[in-house]
């Protein structure tokens, strides 16, 4: 059963039990997709944000999703890339990782990801899109929780390496 989905269009307007965000170590908001996030669902996810004492990188917390469609939003925090010789993969790797073990520890059944790390922290998009799929899909294969796993994507370059890897590998 495919169980991975492709999306082009904003994170915020998803019907998911989460969304991922893809925040910085304050978990204080931002820009990009942060930014977007935390505007849509409104003041009362910072103030629930700033009792969480931040996030390491890698590392993943949970919040309500307050207005927005989705129940809950996992904050989770890429790595910076700086030209990958201090682990950024395997940082990144664990991102995705955390945010899909914390989502099954609540029981959640639909998660959307954003192309975490590819806007302000720079991470080369080909790259990371090789990592988020084979990510979710060591875990799919484990684990027969979760029903869907979209991969959201926004910018027309993702959308085309996304499209050409998932086709490539077969979901
Ligand atoms: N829906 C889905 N994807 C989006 C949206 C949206 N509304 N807006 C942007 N993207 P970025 P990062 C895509 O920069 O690189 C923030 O300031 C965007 O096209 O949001 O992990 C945080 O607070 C790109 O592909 O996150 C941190 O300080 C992807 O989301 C820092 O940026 C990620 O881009 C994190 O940097």
């Amino acid at each position: 059963m495919n169980r991975i989905e492709l999306y082009q269009g904003d994170i915020t307007e998803m019907h998911v039990d989460a969304i991922v965000n893809a925040a910085n170590r304050s978990l204080l908001g931002g820009g990009g997709v942060d930014g977007a996030i935390h505007r849509v669902a409104g003041p009362k996810l910072l103030e629930e944000c700033k009792k969480l004492n931040g996030c390491e990188t890698g590392q993943a917390k949970i919040t309500m999703g307050y207005r927005l469609p989705s129940r809950y939003v996992i904050h989770t925090v890429g790595p910076v890339w700086h030209g990958g010789e201090i682990g950024e993969k395997e940082l990144l790797a664990s991102a995705y990782l955390s945010s899909l073990k914390l989502a099954r520890e609540h029981q959640l059944k639909t998660l959307a990801f954003p192309n975490i790390s590819t806007g302000v922290y720079a991470f080369p998009k080909q790259l990371a899109a090789e990592i988020a799929i084979e990510t979710v899909r060591n875990f799919l294969e484990n684990d027969d929780w979760f029903e869907e796993i979209t991969f959201c994507v926004y910018d027309d370059e993702n959308y085309e390496i996304y499209t050409k890897l998932l086709n490539q590998t077969g979901h």
